[in-house]
């Protein structure tokens, strides 16, 4: 039977956010697929930085840039306790719960909810909407998902208030909840192998689209100690690139949108399977479109050939993950990238075309045992090899290999309390790196650019 499933996107609660050409993906392909299983699907976007009624309400709407990044609506709320300590501003990101209520009342009549959720210290958002949810539509079951459910399982079983927590991917497992609730038998159950077996994602729920995200893998090949993707994804696996470009096409003809960002872990990893066939596709097709890569990409690939292919189609925003210039380190942490790959991969960029503002380079911050002067030394490295710094704050991750590190350098109980995992508050930095220090190296930065 066909069931009436409300999708909804929380809100981040947090001391800072921006709208680096995020939208909730993994909620949207799931949207599709129930779609595809015959059911309606509707969906509230708690961070849309369009919403008509917001808009209509409030004199000050975010500011927007033409590729589809830029501000959310944004609240002043009161700081959750174990934060109090930290002396900033503490906020609402996205849409009023008044805006938010006004939408439920429209989905009095659904079957079941389904929210997603991202970092794990932006749990109070979730809460909040499903708090209003169960005030609102108390008889309605709540399904949450997303990386917080996966990495902080058993504190959402106890704290978040819904009737089921899903870890990892959530295609088999909405199948077979909808099946025990409902007793209703999925007609389509995507290839779990094949990612192109699944429909994309349902864009058109998005009612303003000014970007659309892309995927064309699962997972990374490379398993930094810092890094969660192998939770998430027990390996590495990919679509056909063509079989991208035809998505590609498919929502430029559908929605005229020019901008594109990748949510790849591992978009330029063995750039012969993946993105040179993919670019010289979209150039024989004549597709214009800007791409942009907030997520760290991989610098050991880039050579002449890859930097002008990158150049000429359309890779605007590029950001790289090298995270530090320290040669131990790296070894440490993974090995992904040494430095000698970075010298050579921004001389490549730069004959391509590129200029040092376009080059973002991330450096992890505030690792277990990090002192400032690492900070200071891969700053200058970066500098010297003519590409812009841009400092990543660590944020913890439970189940990683760093995370038993991190919980004896931390002072805050990171452990017991997701909050503490919060990128700003630069939970495992030492008495080297102060936050003094850390927001000095920030504004030299900032005045650099
Ligand atoms: C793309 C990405 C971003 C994008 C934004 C993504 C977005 N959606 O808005 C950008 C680049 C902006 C970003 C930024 C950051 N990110 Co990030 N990001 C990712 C990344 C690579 C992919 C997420 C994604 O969309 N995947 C694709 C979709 C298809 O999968 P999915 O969302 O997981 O959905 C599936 C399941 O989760 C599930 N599911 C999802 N929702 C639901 C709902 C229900 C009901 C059910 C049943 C199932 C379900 O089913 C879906 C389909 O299978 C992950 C790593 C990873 N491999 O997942 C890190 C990750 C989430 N990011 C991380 C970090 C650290 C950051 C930063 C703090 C980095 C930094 N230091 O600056 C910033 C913070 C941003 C901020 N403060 O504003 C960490 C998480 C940290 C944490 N403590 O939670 C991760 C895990 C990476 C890591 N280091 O390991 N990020
Ligand atoms: S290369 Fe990037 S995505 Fe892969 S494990 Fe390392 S940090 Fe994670």
């Amino acid at each position: 039977m066909s069931r009436k499933i409300l999708l909804i996107n929380p809100w981040i609660y947090d001391f800072a956010a921006y709208d680096f050409w995020m939208k909730p993906l993994g909620l949207l392909y799931l949207g599709a697929l129930l779609r595809k299983n015959n059911h309606q699907v509707a969906f509230i976007d708690c961070l849309d930085p369009y919403h008509p009624q917001m808009m209509k309400e409030n004199l000050k709407t975010p500011r927007r840039y033409a590729s589809g990044n830029g501000k959310f609506f944004r609240q002043i709320i009161p700081t959750p306790d174990p934060l109090k300590m930290f002396e900033r501003s503490y906020c609402r990101y996205g849409v009023s719960p008044e805006v938010f209520k006004d939408e439920l009342q429209n989905h009095r009549n659904t079957d079941i909810v389904l929210i997603t959720s991202m970092m794990t210290y932006w749990y109070p958002g979730v809460f909040e909407a499903i708090r209003i949810i169960k005030d609102l539509l108390p008889h309605i079951p709540v399904v949450l998902g997303g990386k917080y459910a996966t990495l902080c399982y058993e504190h959402a079983i106890q704290y978040s208030g819904a009737d089921y927590v899903i870890v990892g991917a959530g295609e088999k497992p909405i199948l077979d909840i909808l099946q025990k609730i409902f007793g209703d038998k999925p007609s389509f159950v995507p290839d779990n192998d094949d990612l192109d077996s699944r429909p994309y994602p349902a864009f058109d729920l998005i009612h303003h689209v000014d970007q659309l995200p892309l995927i064309t893998s699962s997972g990374c090949p490379y398993r930094c100690s810092y890094c969660a993707s192998h939770i998430f994804h027990d390996r590495f696996r990919r679509r056909d690139p063509i079989k991208v470009v035809d998505e590609i096409e498919y929502w430029q003809k559908k929605t005229r949108v020019v901008n594109f960002s990748f949510y790849d872990d591992a978009l330029l990893v063995k750039p012969e399977e993946m993105i040179i066939p993919l670019l010289h596709e979209i150039r024989k097709r004549n597709l214009y479109c800007h791409f942009h890569c907030p997520n760290g990409l991989h610098l050991r690939e880039i050579n002449e050939e890859l930097s002008n292919l990158l150049f000429h189609s359309g890779f605007k925003t590029i950001r790289f993950g090298f995270e530090t210039s320290d040669f131990s380190r790296q070894l440490q942490t993974g090995g992904k990238v040494k430095n000698e790959e970075l010298r050579s991969a921004v001389l490549h960029l730069k004959n391509a075309g590129y200029q040092t503002k376009d080059l973002g380079i991330y450096l992890l911050c505030g690792t277990p045992g990090q002192t400032a002067e690492e900070v200071r030394n891969s700053i200058d490295f970066v500098q010297k090899c003519g590409a812009k710094p841009v400092l990543a704050e660590y944020s913890p991750i439970p189940g990683t290999k760093m995370w038993s590190d991190a919980v004896a350098a931390s002072s805050f109980d990171i452990q017991g309390e997701p909050l503490y995992h919060n990128n700003s508050l630069l939970p495992c930095r030492n008495e080297d790196f102060s936050y003094a220090v850390y927001r000095d190296l920030k504004q030299k930065l900032k005045n650099n650019f």
